[in-house]
């Protein structure tokens, strides 16, 4: 079996309400749809969500890197010679979810070639997560009702609260409204998107220390070094690295430096490929794992949860899977319904993401 052709396709779907945090907003879905054709007939398909202000990629970059530079270096090769492939594509830097889409795509393709999930491909562990909602920058009354909202219709009962940037005191307000709102018995963490200084950080995770706080995620960015080291010493909750941390070489930096006690895996950004890479390093070095979000339409959703469902280590805390929930539509044929607070995997072989096609054409913004 050879790739015969890589399709990226730029599409936009617009959010009933725009998604804020500290490093930006997401007003649409403007992501990009990749798919690896094969000799076979085979199809895999995965997405590649933008976010330039995170790995400095946009929707235009990704179709670029993809057409004219991946493409072309790995048309004629098996699927399954995933290091070649790899070597190939990381002769050029960054550029992670152009990379990882593609390898998440190829994956699908073993998965449909051989016949199985590609969770089981992965791990096999489990076929379900619990899942978090991410809650973003909004007033206090506002995040509390969103989170409700989510426990009342979803079962969900942890909650990503967006702090970083405003004044502290709101943010401080907010996660205490939610604390005092919706009771003991949900799980609450904050991401500030490098949004504070270590000083800040500090004094914010003070102002919280009662609320049972689980971790805190990326709240000042990784060029303050030594700031990040003291963070560590200052905080009796496990401090997380997540855009810090977007390919291996960059886990083991934050861990071994002291700037990060547990880590943010994204397939998004890592694939299935090096999000494996990423996981059996912190499980070699005893460091905890959360499943984030890439505020990824319902095809990225479907392949962290593939990722996550396959592995203990992944399947402890609750993953990053409902964001999708925001989009005002989606392209899946058959909706991801979360009950109870939990995803399922889908049945059938490879990742399971079949594309409603009339919607694909309605929402591609490339013909
Ligand atoms: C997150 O966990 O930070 C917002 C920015 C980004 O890169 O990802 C999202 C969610
Ligand atoms: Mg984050």
């Amino acid at each position: 079996m050879k790739i015969t052709r890589i399709e990226a396709i730029p599409f936009s779907i617009p959010y009933r309400k725009p998604l804020r945090f500290a490093s930006g907003q997401v007003t649409d879905a403007e992501h990009v749809l990749v798919r690896v054709h094969t000799d076979d007939g085979v199809v895999g398909t995965a997405e590649a969500p933008p976010r330039p202000f995170t790995y400095g990629e946009t929707q235009a970059s990704i179709i670029a890197v993809i057409d004219g530079v991946f493409a072309p270096q790995i048309v004629g090769i098996s699927p399954l010679e995933r290091e070649n492939i790899h070597a190939r594509l990381n002769r050029t830097v960054a550029n992670p979810t152009a990379k990882s889409a593609i390898d998440m795509a190829i994956w699908d393709v073993i998965g449909q070639s051989v016949g199985a999930p590609v969770t089981e491909l992965l791990g096999g562990y489990g076929n379900h997560m619990r899942v978090s909602h991410m809650v973003g920058f909004a007033e206090p009354s506002e995040m509390v009702a969103e989170a409700g909202r989510m426990r009342d219709a979803f079962g969900i009962t942890t909650f990503k609260v967006k702090v970083g940037r405003r004044p502290i005191d709101r943010d401080v307000a907010a996660c205490r409204a939610l604390r005092e709102a919706l009771g003991d018995d949900i799980e609450l963490y904050i991401d500030g998107n490098r949004g504070w200084t270590p000083a800040e950080s500090a004094r914010a995770l003070r102002a919280m220390a009662d609320l049972d706080l689980q971790f805190a995620e990326e709240l000042c960015p990784a060029d303050d070094v030594l700031g990040r080291r003291w963070l560590v010493t200052q905080s009796t909750i496990p401090m997380f690295a997540d855009e810090s941390v977007s390919r291996p070489g960059e886990v083991t930096r934050e861990l071994l430096g002291g700037a990060a006690t547990g880590i943010s895996i994204k397939t998004a950004r890592t694939g299935f490929t090096y999000s494996q890479r990423v996981l059996f390093q912190c499980e070699g070095m005893g460091v905890d794992v959360v499943m984030g979000n890439q505020i990824d339409s319902q095809i990225g959703t479907l392949c962290t949860l593939a990722f996550g469902a396959a592995f203990e280590l992944t399947s402890r805390r609750a993953g990053e899977l409902s964001n999708f929930l925001d989009m005002s539509d989606d392209l899946l044929a058959e909706p991801l319904q979360i009950r109870n607070g939990v995803l399922r995997v889908r049945d059938g072989h490879g990742l399971g993401i079949e594309i409603d096609e009339d919607k694909l054409t309605h929402y591609r913004q490339d013909s």
